[in-house]
């Protein structure tokens, strides 16, 4: 008897009547590899340009596309274990009047082998590709601590210029709750705004005058702890221009949700203009002069004693070094 005599074509036949079974690893192979070809040429092609953090800067977009590739990954993987169960479901149910046990099955090694080599592969590519992207990137745009083992390509002299392919310094200073930043190359002036230049590789040198803080700067894919006596160092290099979020990533204190600012990336021209009319200005009011000489650390005691001085010059309104102006808020 064959299931098309019984007038439900679609039930399975019965054990042992002699009719055939349809061949169902064929069938989910089928179904498995055409479903996967589908959301693997969708996540590439349509999702990853709109993954986050998008695609300003170097690391931003190492980081979208290795989203990418672990979503590539992850679908057939989450297809395969999905499908299966609805195939299950949908053709191995049993019929209404079936009450018998199903086969008593112990161990199935081709099933067993499979399922091992085939999860040790997929372990064992993430964790390469996971290797890979760490190093070859600079850290995928993460502080990679004072000593660097790899190092962003360009070359570090004592001052920059734009086009030259020289690295620009800039150190990132987070205290409760503002960030500051100073250029060395620009004779260790300071800003409380974040300029940088477009198409420059960038070395960002992160620390903190009091407790831990974590510099993110969204959009551009870097973030970096900021220890207090810690110089941690991390790599981008800008290529959009436009405006970034930069955010305290490290519950500081009662106003950390506060300590945020935004980044300007503009073209080479326009940073060397602008750094350069701030540290004019600031060799003016006498500030660079006030400031500790630059270095990779701070030592706090020494900053603050600086900073009961700073509030007598003029036109001091940065972060740095207890540099609030008297309205500012302060530790409760
Ligand atoms: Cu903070």
């Amino acid at each position: 008897m064959t299931s098309g005599t019984t007038g439900t074509p679609a039930a399975p036949p019965a054990p042992g009547a002699g009719g055939r079974e349809p061949r169902h690893w064929l069938r989910l192979f089928v179904m498995w590899f055409v479903l996967s070809l589908a959301a693997d040429l969708i996540t590439w092609y349509v999702w990853r340009p709109h993954l986050p953090p998008g695609d300003m800067s170097t690391s931003a977009t190492g980081q979208q596309f290795d989203f990418a590739v672990l979503a590539v990954t992850g679908f057939p993987v989450v297809i395969a274990v999905l499908l299966y169960f609805a195939y299950a479901i949908v053709a191995w149910r049993a019929g209404p009047d079936d009450e018998g046990d199903g086969p008593p099955i112990h161990g199935h090694t081709k099933v067993s082998v499979t399922w091992i080599i085939t999860t040790s592969l997929i372990v064992l590519w993430a964790f390469a590709f996971g290797t890979f992207e760490l190093i070859v990137p600079a850290g995928a745009g993460s502080g990679e601590g004072p000593n660097p083992v790899w190092n962003l390509a360009g070359k570090t002299s004592s001052t920059w210029a734009p086009g030259q392919g020289d690295k620009l310094q800039v150190q990132v200073i987070g205290q409760q709750w503002a960030w500051t930043f100073r250029y060395p190359q620009f004779g260790g002036m300071e800003s409380s705004k974040l300029y940088l230049p477009t198409g420059t590789p960038i070395e960002f040198h992160v620390t903190s005058l009091d407790v831990i803080h974590s510099f993110w700067a969204y959009q551009l894919g870097v973030k970096a702890d900021a220890n207090p006596g810690v110089d941690d160092v991390a790599y981008t290099t800008v290529h959009q221009k436009g405006t970034f979020e930069v955010r305290c990533n490290e519950l500081c204190g009662i106003w950390h949700g506060a300590m945020y600012t935004y980044g300007n990336a503009v073209s080479p021209a326009r940073f060397a203009s602008w750094a350069t009319s701030v540290r004019g200005k600031e060799a003016k009011d006498g500030l660079l002069r006030a400031l500790p000489k630059y270095a990779l650390t701070y030592d706090p005691t020494v900053i603050s004693a600086i900073g009961k001085n700073l509030p007598k010059i003029d036109g001091i309104t940065g972060a740095a070094g207890y540099y609030y102006p008297p309205s500012d808020p302060v530790t409760p």
